[in-house]
């Protein structure tokens, strides 16, 4: 009799399944293929408890399905580009590469340590170049294709340091994290791809099994909405002009009594009479240091200036001052607002701010128009026009058509759909990213690199200047190039892409990791993909999710893929907690890393106490003291199964045999349905509970019984995705042959999985009166208590004194009664 010993135990077998490839997902193979994918990790240096956390389960759901019969492909990578290596480059002065490298050498022994199946022959690393390499040739193909172009878009540029920033390098004040300067935003020629095109088609989402609030959250992402755009006209230095604004509310356009445009607006300096121009001035100045989130934000006080300037509104003709307002945004829409201030809440408490005149032009059922001064906010909701000339009296839906209509007829508008989706913009002025194969040519302009030239290598060895701007910018070996077209000098595209790119892709690039010939065979694409399973975090639910599904449509179409979706069924995990409820943060002090706990316990018993938590999508606390009981329950199977295992049990059937049976076929069917949907916790539970019930009979004769022993096997068959370690030692332990992990899952009997029970014929003075289904080995007093508690029974029993009830077990139950 051995001592459960999870050091000795793990590096062994952990060794063995490298040696006998386990988890090598055949290209070839008979069986179903199963493509199981877990978001690839950042290479930030060591597992944390959320990684844990996140694939404990995600392999045992693996586990279960290559035991079921398939060919699972589990493969896992690193996520190796990225602002945290070019940090540690800056602040330590060591090269990006070495640390990333070296963070990925240490990570994939800890991806070891968990004992999970991964495929590490499919092993991708963005930041190298067999992979970088494809990502530069992609981007050639969504260039070639028009997806991918080059504007002028809006950077965080610090002063102090001379060169922009990324979002993570500006603090919430809006300054710079080195040298604390206001951040401002510069316009700069940068590279964006056209995901706009796609915004339509985005929003099916046709065949896959998604959580339904991260298609929600996908669906208001890309923001829908349908509308009218409407020219308005204005004098502009002596020349009719037209601005357009967007609108969803083409009916109020009667209650119009200003107008916005966004600062950036190009009309602001043409409209901004002399007398408005330093206030204009002023203003934009301010308006453009804030952000987005900042300046829609809800609880801001409205702010504002008047130009001076006027426009007309093409349908009722009336003039209407032009003012400059920060919560219109020049990337949405026209960048311009008819402002109603009547139906619109923001219009509403503009007006109110700057004493605008408020009219109400659309009227609720059952309502009478009343003193706008009257009101507390802006009556929102479709109605009746009003005040509105030929419209009046038009009321739902049908006056937005309406107004619509006349203004299509009269050419100053037309019914637009608006996306808030904005394409995508990649340029980073950072080094540690994949670069952007195109050069510049003072002859030919903007070349991109022959695809045979690939990849644009990105220098490995570089020196950072103090300020911390991109090496690219001034690494002449780098920048100095010739033109791929007249041979002349050139010069390369100093920019990286954003990391985003890299795994939007990285998932193609597992099913055929070391095509050096092209990013993938079309051969292994229809072998693997979409994939059939993918778990991540929610907080991926619009970048990384949506990007990736861009990705496999704009590929589709180019003739690439021939599926639009990359993604079946998606799972979310939730997070763990620290042991006061709280978000694991350095700040609060109450982060845990998981390498104690592995060096005290074992993998196993972390890898269970991460599904016992809680449920799988909901998250917990991660309280070290419990670990104790899930380490008590594996100690205990384990002493259950090396004290009780004979190779030579008795094939008798009794009583107690039987049931142990039955539980065996219950137990396997309450793992099988709780793995299967992601209810690890209670999968846990069940064969904790299974194992309770075997250990309580342990010492009893039935222990010698070929169920019993068919009992313990099927236990450690069960356990075998959660604890895979434990459950492989005693597999072999017992004297069978082969890994548990490749053995067949077993199978339940659903007849067997309910407790036995019979018709209980219930008789009153020999006439039968009703049927019960009662359990099996009932005992005559329940019997007796059953039958005369009934409520049909005791109709016919009426007033009636009883006399006995005869019982004969497992059939009848006769009561006698007199009156
Ligand atoms: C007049 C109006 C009257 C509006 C009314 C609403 C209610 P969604 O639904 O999000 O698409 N808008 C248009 N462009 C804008 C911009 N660049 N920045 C800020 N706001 C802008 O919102 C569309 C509505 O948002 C548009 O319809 C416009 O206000 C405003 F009773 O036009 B509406």
């Amino acid at each position: 009799r051995t001592k459960y010993n999870p050091k000795a135990v793990e590096h062994k077998w952990q060794a063995q399944w490298e040696a006998e490839q386990v988890y090598r997902a055949s290209d070839d193979s008979a069986k179903p293929d199963f493509y199981h994918l877990v978001m690839f990790p950042y290479p930030s240096g060591d597992l944390h408890m959320g990684h844990w956390y996140n694939y404990s389960p995600f392999d045992a759901y693996g586990r279960l399905k290559r035991m079921q019969g398939y060919n699972v492909m589990q493969p896992i990578g690193f996520d190796a580009f990225g602002l945290p290596a070019e940090n540690a480059a800056i602040k330590r002065g060591v090269q990006a590469r070495t640390w990333t490298l070296a963070n990925i050498e240490n990570m994939r022994k800890q991806l070891q340590a968990m004992g999970a199946g991964w495929d590490w022959s499919r092993e991708v690393i963005t930041c190298l170049p067999d992979y970088y390499k494809w990502t530069q040739w992609l981007f050639l193909q969504f260039y070639k294709h028009g997806l991918a172009y080059r504007t002028k878009a809006p950077a965080n540029w610090c002063p102090g340091c001379n060169t922009t920033l990324a979002n993570e390098q500006v603090l919430a004040d809006g300054t710079c994290e080195r040298c604390g300067s206001v951040v401002e935003r510069r316009e700069i020629d940068q590279w964006l791809l056209k995901i706009s095109a796609y915004a339509e088609e985005l929003l099916k989402f046709e065949d896959i099994e998604w959580p339904e609030k991260t298609v929600t959250m996908q669906r208001n992402w890309i923001g829908r909405s349908e509308g009218a755009e409407i020219r308005f006209n204005a004098e502009i230095e002596g020349k009719q002009e037209e601005i357009p604004v967007f609108t969803t509310r083409p009916d109020t356009i009667y209650g119009v009594t200003f107008f916005v445009l966004a600062p950036e607006h190009p009309w602001v300096a043409k409209i901004t009479t002399p007398e408005h121009k330093d206030a204009v001035e002023t203003y934009v100045d301010q308006a453009l240091r804030m952000t987005e989130i900042e300046r829609m934000s809800a609880e801001k006080e409205k702010s504002g200036v008047f130009t001076g300037g006027y426009v007309i509104n093409p349908v009722s003709g009336e003039q209407i001052p032009v003012w400059i307002a920060d919560y219109v945004l020049m990337g949405y829409g026209a960048g311009a607002v008819m402002g109603v201030p009547a139906h619109d809440q923001r219009d509403f408490e503009f007006a109110r701010k700057f004493n605008l005149p408020i009219r109400q032009v659309i009227l609720a059922e059952d309502e009478e128009p009343t003193d706008p001064a009257t009101w507390e906010s802006a009556k929102e909701a479709l109605g009746r026009m009003i005040n509105s000339g030929p419209f009046d009296g038009t009321s739902g839906d049908e006056s937005k058509t309406k107004v619509t209509r006349s203004i299509e007829e009269q050419s100053i508008g037309n019914a637009t759909v608006n996306y808030r989706l904005r394409d995508w913009l990649i340029s980073r002025q950072r080094y540690w990213g994949c670069p952007i194969p195109v050069v510049y040519c003072e002859k030919d302009g903007l070349v991109p690199v022959p695809e045979d030239q690939l990849p644009v290598r990105l220098p490995e060895n570089v020196q950072f200047k103090s300020t911390g701007e991109s090496p690219l910018r001034y690494e002449e070996s780098f920048l100095n190039t010739t033109c791929p077209t007249c041979g002349g000098p050139a010069t390369r595209e100093a920019d990286t892409m954003d990391t985003f790119i890299c795994s939007s892709w990285y998932y193609l690039r597992y099913a055929d990791p070391h095509n050096d010939q092209e990013a993938w065979s079309q051969e292994q694409m229809r072998k693997w993909l979409p994939v059939d399973q993918y778990v991540g975090g929610v907080e991926h639910a619009i970048l990384h999710l949506l990007y990736s599904r861009f990705f496999t449509k704009a590929l589709r179409d180019m003739g690439h893929l021939n599926f639009g979706e990359p993604f079946k069924r998606l799972y979310h995990q939730g997070m763990v907690l620290g042991p006061d409820g709280q978000k694991m943060s350095k700040s609060r002090g109450n982060v845990e890393a998981p390498d104690k706990y592995i060096e005290t316990y074992g993998a196993d018993t972390v890898r269970c106490y991460m599904m016992f938590i809680g449920p799988f999508e909901a998250g917990g606390s991660f309280k070290a003291e419990n670990l104790e009981g899930v380490w008590r329950f594996l100690n205990r199977f384990w002493s259950l199964v090396t004290e009780s295992w004979t190779d030579n049990p008795s094939t008798e059937k009794t009583t107690e045999s039987k049931a142990v049976e039955r539980l065996r076929h219950k137990t396997i069917k309450r793992i099988t349905e709780d793995l299967s949907n992601f209810r690890f916790n209670t999968a846990l539970a069940a064969l904790m509970e299974c194992n309770n019930a075997l250990i309580k009979q342990q010492h009893e004769p039935v222990a010698r019984t070929a169920a019993f022993q068919r009992a313990l096997e099927t236990m450690m068959q069960l356990l075998a995705p959660l604890a895979p370690h434990i459950a492989e030692e005693l597999w072999h332990q017992t004297g069978h042959e082969g890994s548990i992990h490749l053995s067949t899952w077993p199978a339940f009997d659903e007849a067997m999985t309910h407790d036995e029970s019979f018709t209980l014929v219930v008789q009153v003075n020999g006439k039968v009166r009703e049927r019960l289904e009662v359990l099996a080995g009932i005992s005559e007093d329940d019997v007796r208590r059953l039958v005369l508690s009934n409520e049909r029974v005791l109709s016919f029993i009426g007033d009636a004194t009883v006399q006995k009830v005869i019982y004969i077990p497992g059939r009848l139950a006769n009561i006698v009664i007199r009156n």
